[in-house]
């Protein structure tokens, strides 16, 4: 592609999103769907937020590799993700595995994801290739990294943050020179090293990667021959390009400031039920990290064409109103108290009802004197009159699943089974 002088970065861009992960930690929640395809935060779905970051930093070329479970995800894309025009350049493709193969075979890697689909890349006719996971709730402008990428040189620019050195046993950890190079990168170490000078805390990658695609094109083709690679980013390539190459670290709070998107930086991967229901509950505080509101940056997403919520009083004309609560469309909250929760859309809460940090995901309707606190509900359950959760551990965990952190996850599988019992 021939580049233009003043012409942004992300035009001579495509992004290409991995969506193919189980999210086995998220229990019942991904039993029917694929994490990317979860709902968040009222009326989103997890993977919005990589492809709004995408669109809003300027991105029109986007491809997005599915296999596990991925009816939801792509019944989702279908709907919401259908304004690229061809005929404006702008293109926006679903890879399910075994499509572009001879063989069946499912994407053995995150890496082969990529290799796999070689051939629609080159269509694209991109100078740069920039990989996001479809499982990650933040907001980043893309355009600054790709900045930082050309200005270096490097062969791969890898985003990262600074995490708990507790929790960096799950990422990517590396080490960085004084000029950003990174000089040693390990994949979910054991014992993850420290950030020298700051042992309480450790460089994590937040598996995105911009690379020249030329340059991982190459790597890609001698990758696939390799019988001792997993062809995987985190595990085979990323280690050998910071072996024999020039990886640079592109710092995510510093990407912030320049982008001026967040006063702090807020990155979440909401892969178990604890993070899922934290990072939602996150929005209801006074003043989130993670703003929503921001009009210069929105979350697009598919949204039903449905009436406002509405709110009603009880027989007593005193219980009826949601405070400190993310209430999204076609919710009715009659006669009930609801504090510190999502109700995403259709959500349902009949009279004398009592909802405490509850995330209840669409077309939940709790019944009469039902009492809930810190749970999720998953879409479409219908929370019986009077039922108690989140007071009893013992009696939650006998019918629900409670997470580490106390949380309980309710699906009407689980209801069924109690009702059958009791
Ligand atoms: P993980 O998130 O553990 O680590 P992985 O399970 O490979 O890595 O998932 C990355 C993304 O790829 C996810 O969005 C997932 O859904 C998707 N995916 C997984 N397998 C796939 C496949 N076979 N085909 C298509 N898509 C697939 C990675 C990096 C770490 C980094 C963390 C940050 O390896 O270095 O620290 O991301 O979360
Ligand atoms: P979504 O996540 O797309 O909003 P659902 O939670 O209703 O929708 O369903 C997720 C996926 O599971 C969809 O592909 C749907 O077709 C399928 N599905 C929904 N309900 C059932 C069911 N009771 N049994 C089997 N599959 C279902």
């Amino acid at each position: 592609m021939k580049a233009r002088p003043n012409q942004r970065l992300s035009s001579q861009a495509m992004a290409f999103v991995l969506a193919g992960g189980r999210g086995s930690r998220l229990k019942e929640l991904t039993d029917r769907r694929a994490k990317p395809a979860v709902y968040f935060g009222g009326k989103t779905r997890i993977i919005d937020f990589a492809l709004s970051n995408a669109v809003n930093s300027g991105i029109r070329k986007m491809a997005i590799a599915t296999q596990y479970k991925a009816h939801s995800l792509i019944r989702h894309m279908q709907r919401g993700w259908n304004f690229f025009r061809a005929e404006r350049n702008e293109y926006l493709d679903i890879l399910p595995a075994s499509q572009r193969v001879d063989e069946t075979k499912w994407y053995l890697g995150t890496a082969d994801a990529v290799t796999q689909n070689i051939d629609i890349v080159d269509s694209y006719g991109v100078k740069y290739i920039i990989i996001l996971a479809g499982d990650h709730i933040y907001k980043m402008d893309y355009e600054i990294m790709l900045m930082q990428h050309a200005a270096t040189g490097a062969d791969v620019t890898i985003g990262c943050l600074t995490v708990p050195k507790e929790e960096a046993s799950a990422f990517g950890v590396m080490h960085v020179d004084s000029t950003g190079r990174i000089t040693d990168f390990l994949e979910k170490p054991a014992v993850p090293p420290t950030i020298p000078g700051d042992p309480a805390n450790s460089l994590a990658s937040m598996g995105i990667y911009v690379f020249d695609w030329a340059f991982l094109r190459d790597l890609l083709i001698r990758d696939a021959e390799d019988p001792n690679s997993s062809h995987d980013f985190g595990n085979d390539i990323i280690p050998q390009i910071v072996k024999h190459g020039k990886a640079m670290a592109h710092r995510f709070a510093e990407s912030c400031v320049t982008s001026g998107l967040e006063d702090e930086p807020y990155w979440r991967d909401v892969g178990t039920i604890d993070a899922f229901w934290q990072a939602n509950i996150d929005l209801t505080e006074f003043v989130p990290k993670l703003d929503l509101y921001d009009n210069s940056w929105p979350i697009w997403t598919y949204a039903e064409l449905v009436p406002p919520a509405k709110f009603i009083h009880d027989e007593d004309g005193r219980r009826g109103s949601a405070i400190s609560s993310l209430i999204s469309g076609d919710c009715i909250v009659s006669g009930s108290e609801v504090r510190n929760s999502l109700l995403f859309t259709g959500g349902r809460t009949h009279s004398y009802a009592a909802l405490d940090h509850v995330v209840a995901l669409p077309y939940v309707d709790v019944g009469r004197y039902a009492d809930l606190s810190r749970c999720v509900i998953d879409r479409g359950v219908r929370i019986p009159e009077k039922l108690v959760v989140g007071q009893d551990p013992v009696e939650d965990a006998k019918w629900f699943r409670c997470s580490e952190g106390g949380i309980v996850l309710i699906t009407q599988d689980m209801l069924d089974a109690r009702a059958r019992a009791l």
